[in-house]
């Protein structure tokens, strides 16, 4: 075995390697950033590193599927951004997050892209990758998705069904964006909320002089959520487009997908962080600070039994993979709405945490085992959008991307002591357990025993190609006989009526109409009972058989 500078090589000796099919125990040989092998009595070159796993879990690094780190958003800008949020989540277990270029209507989504692209290069500490929003449509629009997906490494856009006059779509707009996805084999991501209705029903909360946190809630409640979970289903089904489901916070929107999941739709959950570790019964909190911190969209749900429904729904597989929709704000931000929750900048914390939460909420509890934490975390991620197997296996050939981890350890999280910069956590002095004891990022120790050995701008950006297997062997499949074909038939050859034309009983209509007396004499007034005489109400005088009125129609 030769190549490789020794302090590139890396030996992770003794533990329990845990991948979304099977666990082991076993060692792992990585030599510049990659892993070379795997297994028990591996014969390594000298001068490696030995880390000492044994006891620990040693899993494929977490992948946050949705973040939104520094994004200008309502008027400021998230506080976390591409370094302080890459760095908390090392911490956290997660070895890739999955940003968002996401700008305003009418910017080309190009030179979004290298805007975004400039701020996360210089800061990111953790290898990324970006959906891209799509928050506008034209000829251009779709021009410039077909170059995301062939030039730089683009394979998702995200449509927004709500955020009126800001990011929102019509469904004319969904249906073109979701056709142009399947062409170009792009996924279509949804945020799936009714935005005309949250616009109205917010004036009407604050009409009724609610303007504090729990408005929020109260205008969006989960039907206003699932209505646009089942809508932007039924558009990407009838164009064969695979359609991804964004931040699923409610029980009712993750009914929906299952069953549209059973009926063959190919349509992906993905819940987050906040709604499978707490609960929307914090919008009621008195503190407003409080309450306000919990404040994202969706909303997260009064329900508090929706957390466990959501995790028995990811553990089971009708729902896919998990991110948290980082886009932190501290108290002052979230002031911007302190005398109406309509300018609240919307977003919550969670990628240092996701990893925890899930194996606290999931495995701890028995919900799902160590490899569906491995699929829900980190695999199916890396699956849907096409990084697999570079990305979420630990296996030969594949980024050695990995969490060392410690399932009995406990840790309380706060915001007193967490990475993030944010000065609030929605899962304040929640007790986990799952504990990262060590982070390798590429095959470099980057976080250890609560120290950090990485700089700004180690992580790169991962390109991904379209046309995920995972996503689309079935939808090419289905496009072999998507189309329906017409019914061979003679042609018409009877009379047309002349648009315009008075329609006229035809001879046979006539016939019938004289059989069946559709008129009768009436106090000496001839009255047409045909279908087609003016609407009008006469009193009968005498008829046969006493006194009656009734309308003629
Ligand atoms: O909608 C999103 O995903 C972005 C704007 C983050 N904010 C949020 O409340 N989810
Ligand atoms: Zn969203
Ligand atoms: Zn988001």
């Amino acid at each position: 075995m030769s190549g490789g500078s020794s302090q590139s090589r890396l030996l992770v000796k003794g533990g329990k390697i845990v991948n979304a099919d099977q666990s082991f125990v076993g060692d792992v040989y990585i030599e510049d950033g990659i892993i070379k092998q795997v297994g028990k009595d591996l014969a390594i070159p000298g001068g490696a590193r030995v880390y000492d796993a044994s006891g620990k879990l040693v899993m494929p690094g977490g992948i946050d599927t949705h973040t939104h780190m520094q994004l200008p958003f309502m008027g400021t800008q998230a506080i976390d951004d591409f370094y302080t949020g890459t760095k908390a989540a090392l911490a956290g277990g997660t070895t890739m997050i999955l940003d968002f270029v996401l700008d305003q209507k009418n910017v080309s989504l190009i030179e979004a892209y290298h805007k975004w692209r400039g701020w996360a290069d210089p800061k990111v500490c953790c290898d990324y990758s970006f959906h891209v929003g799509v928050t506008w449509w034209s000829e251009q629009v779709k021009q410039e998705m077909e170059t995301l997906t062939r030039e730089h490494g683009v394979n998702s856009f995200k449509v927004f069904m709500a955020y009126k006059d800001v990011f929102m779509l019509r469904d004319c707009d969904l249906y073109e964006v979701f056709q142009n996805c399947r062409n170009i084999g792009g996924l279509a991501q949804s945020h799936c909320e009714n935005g005309d209705v949250i616009a109205h029903e917010s004036k009407r909360m604050l009409n009724l002089g609610i303007t504090g946190p729990e408005g929020h809630s109260l205008c969006r409640p989960e039907d206003v959520e699932t209505e646009s979970v089942q809508r932007a289903i039924m558009i990407a089904n009838r164009v064969n487009c695979p359609l991804y489901v964004v931040h699923v916070m409610s029980k009712s929107s993750a009914d929906v997908i299952s069953k549209s999941r059973k009926e063959g739709k190919i349509v992906f959950g993905e819940p987050i962080a906040a709604c499978l570790g707490t609960d929307g019964t914090n919008h009621w909190h008195k503190c407003w600070r409080h309450a306000a911190g919990h404040v994202m969209g969706p909303p997260l749900r009064e329900d508090p039994t929706t957390p466990g429904y959501l995790m028995g729904l990811l553990a089971n597989g009708d729902l896919e993979c998990t991110g948290t929709d980082n886009c932190t704000f501290n108290a002052n931000q979230k002031a911007l709405g302190k005398d109406d929750f309509t300018r609240i900048p919307n977003g919550v914390n969670g990628v240092e945490d996701r990893m925890s939460v899930i194996w606290e909420k999931g495995v701890a509890t028995g919900k799902m085992d160590e490899n569906r934490f491995v699929a829900a975390t980190s695999t199916n991620a890396a699956k849907v959008f096409n990084l697999y197997p570079r990305k979420g296996v630990i296996a030969v050939g594949s980024d050695a991307d990995i969490v060392v981890w410690d399932p009995e350890a406990t840790r309380t999280i706060s915001a007193k002591t967490h990475h993030q910069a944010v000065d609030f956590n929605i899962f304040e002095g929640m007790v986990c357990h799952g504990v990262t004891v060590c982070t390798i990022s590429r095959g470099k120790i980057v976080y250890e025993e609560g120290r950090f050995n990485v700089a700004a701008g180690d992580g790169k950006f991962i390109p991904r190609k379209p046309f995920s297997p995972y996503v689309y062997n079935k939808i090419l499949k289905r496009k072999e006989t998507f189309d329906p074909v017409k019914v061979e038939r003679e042609p018409y050859t009877g009379p047309v009526v002349v648009i315009g034309d008075k329609p006229q009983a035809n001879e046979d209509t006539k016939a019938r109409n004289l059989h069946h007396n559709t008129s009768i004499g009436v106090g000496g007034m001839h009255v047409n009972l045909d279908k087609d005489a003016v609407h009008t109400t006469t009193r009968v005088s005498v008829p046969p058989g006493g006194k009656s009125s009734f309308t003629l129609y």
